[in-house]
Formats: structure tokens, sequence, C-alpha cells
């Protein structure tokens, strides 16, 4: 199987196919039984960082659902805990790490670490690769046609949580520090913009034939800062990443990035846009460059409610892209408590066409 009979690889080139394919957002995870039969073993970091569980966890909901991608399992934090930062994933609490606040802090991170400390990972996306296009003993393979995601946090989105040192609503020590300190905020990202720059590179000499940003936290910026902290970083690791390795997509998620998104779409050079819960989609396609791919962007909630209602809003989406290149997906990650066989459905009914 050639890499261009993959849907989601044609679709993520720019060419409109029918159905769309489709992967979703937080696709392996705690909403699945045999998820959880895994989580008991090991720790978050260990299971990232152990091929065989990441391996495992990846391909779960592939044998189940026989998605078009399976992404990689590992964390946008993976990053900053590989240049030295600590991490800690507490039960109920989310991610802990200790926080960057002064030069002093930043000077303790060392991104020659990232390398030999991601090495785990990308073991772990070479045994991907090699089960996706190989022959199929365990069921994944599904005849070679699912692509291999891998992904990275935009800069943005991790500098939130180097600076916070855990999740938030509104992150104000990390905006606050962009402001108040712009010396210190914009050495931490362009560390980050090289570090996510190489490791986006070595993910895809691994195997990764497609690579997603993730700026979760993209919409708590206002437009100047967004162009500073969203779009230059983003251009600059899309640029480097056609240089280094070209033909490779990027898929960029700037949420809740609402009037800024078609800026985005224009000025950041990915092939993809990823859009959140609350965009229009059809809407976005009239701003949008008509071979510029849509990735989106059913509301996780409906998937959890299932139903009539999903699969109205699900047919509506996919149709209303029809005849444009679209990847059908969330609008955000599937939430815990989502019943798998919704997850079932909704692959039939976006592949009923
Ligand atoms: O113990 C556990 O099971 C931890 C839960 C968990 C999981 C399953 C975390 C902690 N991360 C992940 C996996 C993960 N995270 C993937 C794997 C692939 C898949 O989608 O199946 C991906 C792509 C991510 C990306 C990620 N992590 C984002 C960006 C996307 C998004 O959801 O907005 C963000 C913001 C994170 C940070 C993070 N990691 C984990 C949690 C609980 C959080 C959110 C913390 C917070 O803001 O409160």
């Amino acid at each position: 199987m050639t890499e261009t009979g993959k849907p989601l690889l044609r679709v993520l080139q720019g060419e409109a196919v029918w159905p769309p394919p489709l992967w979703l957002m937080r696709q392996a995870g705690r909403y699945l039984p045999e998820f959880r039969a895994l989580r008991d073993k090991a720790d978050f970091i260990t299971r990232c960082m152990t091929p065989d569980l990441a391996t495992e966890i990846t391909l779960q909901p592939i044998r189940r659902f026989a998605m078009d991608g399976a992404i990689l399992f590992s964390d946008i934090l993976i990053l900053p805990w590989a240049m030295g930062q600590s991490l800690d994933f507490v039960q109920g609490t989310g991610p802990v790490l200790g926080a960057i606040r002064s030069e002093a802090d930043l000077a303790r991170l060392d991104p020659q670490r990232v390398a030999d400390a991601t090495a785990p990972v990308m073991e772990t996306l070479s045994r991907l690769r090699a089960t996706l296009d190989g022959p199929d003993p365990i069921g994944a393979a599904q005849g070679g046609k699912v692509a291999l995601l891998g992904f990275a946090g935009a800069p943005f989105t991790v500098a939130c949580y180097m600076v916070e040192g855990h999740g938030s609503r509104d992150f104000e020590a990390t905006r606050g520090m962009a402001y108040a300190n712009p010396m210190l905020f914009d050495r931490l990202m362009d560390m980050l913009t090289r570090a996510t720059a190489d490791m986006l590179c070595a993910q895809i000499d691994a195997g990764a034939e497609a690579v997603m940003l993730f700026d979760s936290w993209a919409g708590l910026l206002p437009p100047s800062q967004f162009r500073r902290h969203v779009i230059a970083p983003t251009r600059a690791i899309v640029r480097e990443i056609q240089t280094r390795r070209p033909g490779i997509p990027v898929i960029g998620f700037p949420r809740l990035a609402g009037v800024m998104a078609a800026e985005y779409a224009r000025d950041t050079g990915v092939k993809t846009m990823a859009l959140d819960t609350g965009t229009d989609m059809a809407a976005m396609a009239g701003q949008v460059p008509p071979d510029l791919t849509l990735q989106g962007n059913l509301d996780p909630l409906l998937l959890l409610a299932g139903g009539d209602a999903m699969a109205a809003e699900a047919r509506s989406i996919r149709d209303a892209m029809k005849g444009r290149p679209h990847v059908f997906n969330l609008g955000h990650g599937v939430v815990p408590p989502t019943p798998p066989e919704h997850v079932g459905e909704l692959v039939r009914i976006v592949r009923e066409g």
C-alpha cells in the first residue's frame, strides 16, 4: 500500500474524499475499558515512555473502530518533561509542573536532553508504523489504510502549563509574564519553538506521516498577542518542517481562535486547520482557500449523548463539507464518560456516505 492510498493522507494533502476520513481527538483514553485496565498498571509518564504500553494504547481504538488515523499516545507536556522540568500527573487534579517564573528557572531547562529522553516515544512510533502498514496478526492494520499521526503542543499552549505550573481557566501568570517580562517569555517561546520543530522532525523520521500542533489555549490571547505567540511560532515550526521534511502535512488547532482563525489559516502555512466546537465550519470554509483542509468539529458532548441528535449533527457537518477537503473529527477531545458504542455509531454514520 502506497502512502497516497491512505484516505486521511490524501485529504491532508488537500484532496476532497467522500465519505470523509475520520479520527477523534483523545480517541485512546478513559472511555475505553481496555484503556482503564492498562491505566492501573503504570502511571501516565510510564505509559507514555514504555513502547509496549504506548503502542497498545494507541492501537486500542483502531482495533475497535477502524478510524482512518492513529494518534500517538503521549502528551504535549512530555516536551517540557524531556527538557528537565518536573512533571507529575496527579489523579483528579491533572498535570503539576515546577513553574518557570525566572531566568534561573529557565536556565535549568536543557533542550539538548530531549532527543535522548524521547527515544522511547520514537520507538513507539516506529513500532506503530510497522504494525499499521504490515500484515495484520492483531487486527490493527485495517489493510494498510490507517495513517499515523504525531503531535506536539504549540509553543504558547505548552508555555501556559510551564509557567503556570498546572492547568487553569485563564493562565493569568503566563499571560502576565508575556506582558511584564517579554524578554523572559520570548526566550521560553523561542526555546519551545526550536525544540518542537526538532521533536516533530524526529517523530516524522520515526514513522509519523502527518503531525498536529495543539494550541488549546490560543483563544486566550488578544489579536496582537495572538499574532506574536500563536501565528509567528506556528509559522516558524511549519517552515522548518517544510524545509527539513518536505511533503509532511501539519494540522494546526488554534482552539477558540474565533475571528483570528482565518488569519491563522492564511499566515501559518498549515495544510489543515482543526476547528473547535464553537466554529461554524461552513462559514469558515468560505473564508479560507479551497484546498485548505478543515478538520472537525462535532461537539464531544453530543458524542456523549448519542442518539438521533448526534446522528443528525454528524451528518450535517459531513454533508456541509462535501466537495472540499474535510477530516471528520470532534471539536475537542472525547470525554471520559462517553459510551464506546456511541463512538462505533458515529464511525458508522460518517462512513455511510
Ligand atoms: O492518567 C491519565 O490517563 C491522564 C489523562 C491524559 C491522557 C489520556 C492526559 C493528561 N493526556 C492524555 C493523552 C493525550 N493528551 C493525547 C493522546 C492521544 C489521543 O488523543 O488519544 C493528546 C493528543 C493529548 C494532548 C493534550 N494534553 C492537550 C491538547 C489537546 C486538548 O485536550 O486540548 C492538552 C492541553 C494536554 C494537557 C493535559 N494532559 C493531561 C491532561 C488531563 C491535560 C489537561 C490539563 C488541564 O488543562 O487541566
